[in-house]
């Protein structure tokens, strides 16, 4: 278990009496939204982000805990009566536990309020006393994202789209099959839709596996409690013109638009749109070990997810946030933990190559972005091994699957991104003069000294760069 100091436990029982109070007087809050794409490491950057500002030990680049402005941190009901509650002490259970492991993956949006009472800074501190700022913490699916464009397309064209990028694909073939043998115009049965929609499912998962991230609608891989309902009982067929009534192609389009309406408007409406400070999440160097195909799937799917954030791109979108806008942007490779730190600033020039193009483009309309490599929670220690008399930078963590500790070497990334990133635009197999070595290390045991959270690689860099100006 992570520890706290004494006077965070008084005031943490004393703030629950005062809560009501306190909401009577103006207490800003901040949304902070972590997103990214399944396995791109959100669960475990919460986890160990709400223990590091808990238990601040191991946080001297978030400035207003170096300064010990931060009195006191606690965690709060939030507010959102209808969204799940991160399971904060579940999954940190797991990764600091006596048997530590990574949590179970988690399917949906959930929410987190942390409280800190903070003290001013330079010129008002003798005048002002303290304050509390509110952190939101919001966790949801880069794949949600992604279904944005889906507002800007019809039925038709979304099937014609979806089933070329299908053909090449082996993973889709049981679910190509199925559709040739589809009459969209023949009357709709339900029995049939069903079978359609459970094998596109099934082709989404197995493509979302052998590491394609074009995997929309993105309520197909994590239905929650929407499974088995007509809005995800679609699949892309092969239609012309307007579909007869009550044939297979008009039922399916019906149901594409009420999977936007109803799905993907609702998320935006009501999560999306109240964020004011966003991370983004992106697990590269898993896309770079998979090979190129999948880096240059994941450089597409990150410009897809980014385009939510350039307002203008969707109509709708830009009437629904009326001007507001996400202020701060951070763009994280994770798992740097994976890597010997003089390797990080290569991670870090990967992730910023594959938003660059996005970044460019509108500059997010005044928002600020930032890219760095981090580790939420740091599952290895470095050292130096010799080997055919190079001395080659490793990483020594426990094995995921033996349970064994073991020094690696996984590979030298370019000092140029353009190296990584060139190969997987151009349609590459594989990585030419590199190779990177898969590796899954286990959290390790840890002792914790009281006072300090988890230990891990830049989270301070990032929580300054998120909330570091508010506090
Ligand atoms: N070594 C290491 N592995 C991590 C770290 N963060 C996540 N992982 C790995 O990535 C997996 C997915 O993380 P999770 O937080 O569940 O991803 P989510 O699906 O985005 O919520 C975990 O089970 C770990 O294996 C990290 O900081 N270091
Ligand atoms: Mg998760």
């Amino acid at each position: 278990m992570v520890f706290s100091s004494l006077a965070d436990n008084l005031i943490r029982g004393v703030e629950s009496v005062g809560d009501s109070i306190s909401e009577a007087f103006f207490e800003p809050v901040l949304r902070v939204g972590v997103t990214g794409l399944a396995r791109s490491g959100k669960t475990v950057f919460i986890s160990s982000l709400v223990a590091n500002l808990l238990d601040r030990g191991r946080m001297p680049g978030l400035v207003a805990a170096q300064e010990g402005r931060i009195e006191a941190a606690y965690l709060q009901p939030q507010p959102d009566d209808t969204v799940p509650r991160f399971d904060y002490e579940a999954h940190l259970g797991a990764l600091t536990g006596p048997t530590p492991h990574w949590p179970e993956s988690t399917r949906a949006t959930s929410e987190l309020r942390l409280s800190l009472r903070v003290r001013p800074s330079g010129l008002l501190s003798g005048l002002q006393g303290p304050r509390t700022v509110h952190l939101d913490i919001v966790d949801y699916p880069g794949e949600w994202l992604l279904d944005l464009a889906l507002l800007d397309k019809s039925y038709e064209d979304w099937s014609r789209e979806t089933l070329d990028r299908l053909q090449s694909r082996a993973c889709a073939s049981d679910f190509l099959a199925l559709a040739a043998k589809t009459e969209p115009a023949a009357a709709h049965a339900e029995p049939e839709a069903q079978s359609l929609a459970r094998a596109f499912a099934d082709y989404l998962s197995d493509a979302q596996i052998e590491g394609f991230y074009d995997c929309t609608p993105g309520r197909f891989l994590l239905p929650g409690d929407l499974a088995g309902s007509p809005v995800l009982t679609f699949a892309p067929l092969a239609v012309q013109g307007v579909g007869p009534r009550r044939s297979l192609h008009r039922e399916m389009q019906r149901r594409y638009e009420a999977y936007k309406s109803q799905v993907v408007k609702p998320f935006f409406r009501d999560h999306f749109a109240k964020i004011d400070r966003q991370v983004v999440l992106v697990d590269a160097l898993g896309a770079i070990h998979k090979g190129p195909q999948a880096v240059e799937d994941m450089r597409r799917a990150m410009a897809d997810i980014l385009g939510a954030f350039r307002p203008g791109r969707n109509a709708w979108l830009t009437r629904l946030l009326l001007g507001k806008r996400i202020d701060r942007i951070l763009f994280a490779a994770t798992k740097a933990d994976h890597l010997h730190h003089t390797q990080h600033a290569r991670l870090t020039a990967i992730i910023e190559a594959l938003t660059r193009e996005a970044r460019d483009r509108a500059q997010f309309a005044g928002a600020d972005t930032s890219a760095l490599s981090l580790a939420a929670l740091r599952a290895t220690t470095e050292e130096i091994r010799s080997h055919n008399g190079r001395d080659l930078p490793c990483v020594r963590g426990i094995l995921q699957e033996t349970g064994k500790p073991a020094a690696f070497y996984p590979g030298e990334l370019p000092q140029d991104p353009g190296h990584l990133l060139g190969p997987a635009r151009d349609g590459a197999d594989t990585w030419l003069d590199a190779d990177f070595q898969a590796m899954s290390f286990a959290p390790s045991p840890l002792t914790l000294v009281p006072g300090d959270g988890p230990p891990h690689i830049r989270l301070d860099r990032a929580a300054q760069f998120l909330i570091g100006d508010r506090l």
